[in-house]
């Protein structure tokens, strides 16, 4: 902490000193809690003193009803059931193409998502039911990297924590996480939800100690076979826990329960220290990856346009007649419409946008019209 913060100048909280708004991305698998948590997030944030209102999104077309008031709801943009109707599609299929739909309007949520940042101090989004729609599709990674080089963002790991107290399943559920962390490289929290049905610290000890850890495994029933001999599955998970040793010191861990509002208080205290991680490791790696990108463009412009001009000083010293005739001639230009020589480009951001209804699913080719999708079998 720097000791010239303007922690309690009155001045500090002027709109033109406030920090940007955290963004919190929840995932995790379908029934971890992910929805009830955010509601219950947002019903901690209303109950802060002075009230800190977030602002929400929710990008599951497929849910029926939501516990929270979202700010952007992909269903009032997407009609999940005609998207499975028009393009054929059964469930899955559905929410995805919803999703990838609506991430083609993903820039105009983003500008909105951005007015607001004087105002919030938090924005939130609700995923898919399904983690994999989110975490292994193209839009779900579009819209993370959006959001993330835009604002500062976390990701909250949401767990069902009654069900993963079996070491296997604690392990698969670790092994998940650790593939959406190196994908998304973004400061990452593990949630343990439903702590009021089962406290997480048997969870924490196992990330702790990875003795602990070959212990459960060793005693528990699925990891041993018919005469107590260790399986396969027992020597892999053995191996694996050492390597998910190092994955646990990069993040944090935090037990909450989205029903009765336990552990709060320690989730945002994590996602504050979050927000450091972010702009220390995430943000220098995010510039220096856009620099590099730069750079590369810029080198391939620079190659391919001294090709071409080596190109032409080739040709030239080989014709050197067709040369002599080779450059701009005042008369032939003289009838040209000197108006055709400028190209216009339209800059439609101005018309109207915020609250308009787009129904993407209408945004096909007239061609399109009354085609009959082949079904499998
Ligand atoms: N006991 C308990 N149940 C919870 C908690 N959080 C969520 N649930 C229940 O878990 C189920 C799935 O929750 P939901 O938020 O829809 O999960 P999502 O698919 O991840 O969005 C619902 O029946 C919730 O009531 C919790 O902290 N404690
Ligand atoms: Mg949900």
């Amino acid at each position: 902490m720097s000791e010239n913060a303007p922690v309690d100048s009155p001045v500090g909280s002027s709109s033109s000193t406030k920090r940007k708004p955290m963004v919190i991305i929840t995932i995790g698998m379908a029934g971890a809690g992910k929805s009830t948590f955010v509601q219950r997030i947002n019903s901690y944030l209303h109950s802060l003193d002075p009230p800190s209102p977030p602002y929400i999104l929710n990008l599951d077309p497929a849910v029926t009803n939501v516990p929270f008031e979202a700010n952007i709801d992909i269903r009032d943009t997407i009609n999940y059931h005609e998207v499975m109707k028009q393009y054929n599609l059964g469930p899955n299929g559905g929410i995805l193409t919803a999703l990838n739909l609506f991430t083609t309007k993903f820039d105009q949520v983003l500008g909105l998502v951005e007015k607001r940042a004087e105002t919030v101090d938090h924005v939130i989004l609700d995923t898919p039911g399904q983690i994999e729609i989110f975490t292994w599709s193209a839009s779900g990674a579009i819209i993370t990297d959006a959001v993330a080089s835009s604002l500062p963002t976390v990701v909250a790991y949401i767990i069902d924590t009654p069900r993963t107290t079996a070491p296997a399943t604690f392990m698969s559920n670790m092994l998940y996480a650790c593939s959406i962390l190196y994908k998304t490289k973004l400061p990452f929290i593990l949630v343990f939800n439903k702590t009021d049905v089962q406290p997480h610290d048997f969870a924490i000890e196992w990330m702790h100690d990875f003795e602990a850890f070959q212990q459960a495994l060793s005693s528990h029933r699925g990891t041993t076979d018919d005469e107590g001999e260790p399986t396969y599955m027992n020597s892999l998970m053995n191996s694996m826990s050492l390597v998910l040793d190092e994955f646990y010191k990069h993040l944090t861990a935090v037990g909450v329960s989205s029903m009765t509002g336990a552990g709060m208080k320690e989730f945002f205290d994590a996602v504050e220290a979050s927000r450091t991680e972010y702009e220390n490791e995430y943000l220098p790696e995010l510039q220096r990856a856009r620099a590099a990108r730069e750079q590369t463009l810029q080198a391939a412009k620079e190659d391919s346009m001294n090709r071409l001009m080596k190109d032409l000083a080739v040709d030239r010293a080989r014709n050197p007649d067709a040369a002599l005739h080779d450059r701009w001639d005042p008369e032939a230009e003289e009838d040209a419409d000197d108006d055709d020589t400028e190209l216009n480009i339209i800059d439609r951001s101005e018309e109207a946008w915020p609250g308009q209804y787009i129904d993407v699913t209408k945004m096909r080719r007239r061609d399109d019209e009354g085609m009959t999708w082949p079904r499998p079998g």
